[in-house]
């Protein structure tokens, strides 16, 4: 059945692609919709509201690629950024994820300058030590930061000539489910990113037989997942996975040579898609699907700089991220109620009995569940601790339990009412009257 649905889409591609209708450069070279340019303009603008008052953001590198990727001529300020990139980078080459030290190469490499030697340092070669460690001597299937920072990784290799090293090539075949997906949770973010990684991958393996056969097995198989997993929301929107796995799936298809039916309409909502709350990394990963341009056109003799923009008179970067333990701004004289629910012991019935439960009275109606949270720690009756991301604040200790990373404990937010996990983090969640908010301790 899924198979049939494949080859229908398939199918229907080919018209799609033909008709005169304007379409997305990430589906195929068809005419550009007109309104594109003015919508990437809106997300490069929505990243400058967000950008640090050092230049930077929360993620600097992402959000420079987002930007180099979708309109380079917009970034104004860039030498700014550039500098205060450097900064952050020297801080944590010894400590960041192998997809953060992706980041910062092909970050680096969007704006011409060399991984190799960037503040002194060689990125590049951090990264190939860094993805020795992935799998350690345990037996991991899954790589120490996850499957989206390892294709990352072996894409920043790739786009910069680096022999991607022959363990990584094959732990990209024999990592793969049977359903040619990667990962658990997130297996449509993940496995768009490995896909990409795949075929920057193919690239290097032309004189192998067989390495070659196995890639494009591998694609191949991760590319059918990919169109198995296509669904409208319940606003009518169609995705691949959800609105935020769509840019990488997207570029992933497009960069497999797959065409499909539905890949016009996915490009339009997800171009309209901006909303005033979504975070910097939404909007950092969706630029490079607006304009069709994945990392690995970096690694094309073709990849120019040009001069941007000036910074325009008056603009000042200030965001800085909602404080979390501040009581002082927090107001406790709203008109509905929502309950933490706490599952602190791995395991354990998604449905209850918690380990705790507790109901915020007085609660703002239209308040994020981390100002929830943020009311019921000065109330005495919940406790937590976040760390800034580009997604908003990342739950990391409730209750005084904090999940070990390192053994891919992390807490899950789930609906307790109708057991769903929430689809954007506790900074962009608005929990309705009544709700009960579960978190719970799992492994990824
Ligand atoms: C890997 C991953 C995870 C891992 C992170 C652990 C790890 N060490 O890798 C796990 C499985 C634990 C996870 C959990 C969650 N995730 Co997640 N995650 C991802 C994924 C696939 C890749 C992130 C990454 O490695 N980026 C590359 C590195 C280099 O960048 P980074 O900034 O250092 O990445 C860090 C942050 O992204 C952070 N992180 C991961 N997920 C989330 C979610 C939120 C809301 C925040 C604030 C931070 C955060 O962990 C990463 C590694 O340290 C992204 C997909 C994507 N498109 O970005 C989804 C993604 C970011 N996650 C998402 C969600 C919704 C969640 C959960 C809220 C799910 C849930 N209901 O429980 C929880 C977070 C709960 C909490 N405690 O606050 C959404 C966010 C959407 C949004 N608008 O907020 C994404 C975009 C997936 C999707 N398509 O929906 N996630």
């Amino acid at each position: 059945m899924l198979k049939l649905f494949v080859i229908l889409v398939l199918l229907f591609s080919a018209v799609i692609c033909k008709s005169s209708e304007p379409g997305y450069p990430v589906c195929c070279d068809s005419t550009i919709d007109l309104s594109l340019q003015g919508l990437i303009q809106d997300h490069v603008d929505r990243l400058m509201d967000l950008r640090h008052p050092d230049w930077g953001w929360a993620n600097t590198p992402e959000a420079v690629l987002g930007i180099q990727l979708g309109d380079m001529q917009a970034f104004f300020g860039l030498n700014k950024t550039i500098a205060t990139m450097e900064a952050e980078m020297k801080a944590e080459i010894y400590t960041a994820s192998v997809g953060k030290l992706g980041y910062y190469a092909m970050a680096v490499q969007s704006v011409c300058e060399d991984p190799r030697e960037f503040g002194g340092i060689n990125i590049i070669a951090r990264i190939l030590t860094n993805l020795k460690t992935q799998f350690g001597e345990t037996t991991r299937t899954q790589p120490k930061d996850g499957w989206y920072s390892y294709g990352l990784g072996i894409q920043a290799l790739c786009v910069s000539n680096q022999h991607v090293p022959i363990s990584t090539t094959l732990r990209i075949i024999n990592g793969q489910s049977s359903d040619g997906s990667y990962g658990t949770v997130h297996s449509v973010d993940e496995t768009g990113q490995m896909l990409l990684a795949a075929i920057c991958a193919r690239k290097q393996v032309k004189n192998n037989f067989f390495l070659k056969r196995w890639l494009t097995l591998a694609i191949n198989k991760a590319s059918t997942f990919l169109l198995t997993d296509i669904n409208p929301d319940n606003t009518g929107n169609i995705w691949i996975g959800n609105k935020y796995s769509t840019p990488a799936a997207l570029l992933g298809l497009q960069k497999a040579g797959v065409t499909f039916g539905m890949c016009n309409v996915i490009a339009h909502d997800l171009a309209n898609g901006l909303e005033a709350t979504e975070p910097e990394g939404a909007i950092s990963e969706r630029l490079p699907a607006m304009s069709g341009k994945s990392v690995l056109v970096l690694g094309s003799d073709d990849w120019t700089c040009v001069v941007p923009d000036p910074i325009p008179a008056g603009y000042v970067p200030s965001y800085t991220p909602d404080a979390t333990s501040e009581c002082y701004n927090v107001s406790a004289s709203g008109h509905i109620s929502v309950k933490l629910s706490v599952q602190d012991s791995i395991g354990a019935n998604v449905s209850g009995p918690y380990d705790s439960t507790q109901q915020v009275n007085n609660v703002e109606n239209g308040n994020t569940l981390l100002q929830v949270m943020t009311q019921a720690q000065c109330e005495g009756i919940f406790q937590f601790e976040t760390t800034p991301s580009s997604f908003g604040e990342y739950v990391v200790t409730v209750n005084g339990v904090t999940a070990n990373d390192t053994i891919h404990q992390y807490w899950a937010l789930i609906n307790a009412n109708t057991l769903q996990y929430l689809s954007v983090g506790v900074s962009q969640y608005v929990p309705g009257d009544g709700e009960n908010i579960l978190f719970q301790l799992s492994v990824w």
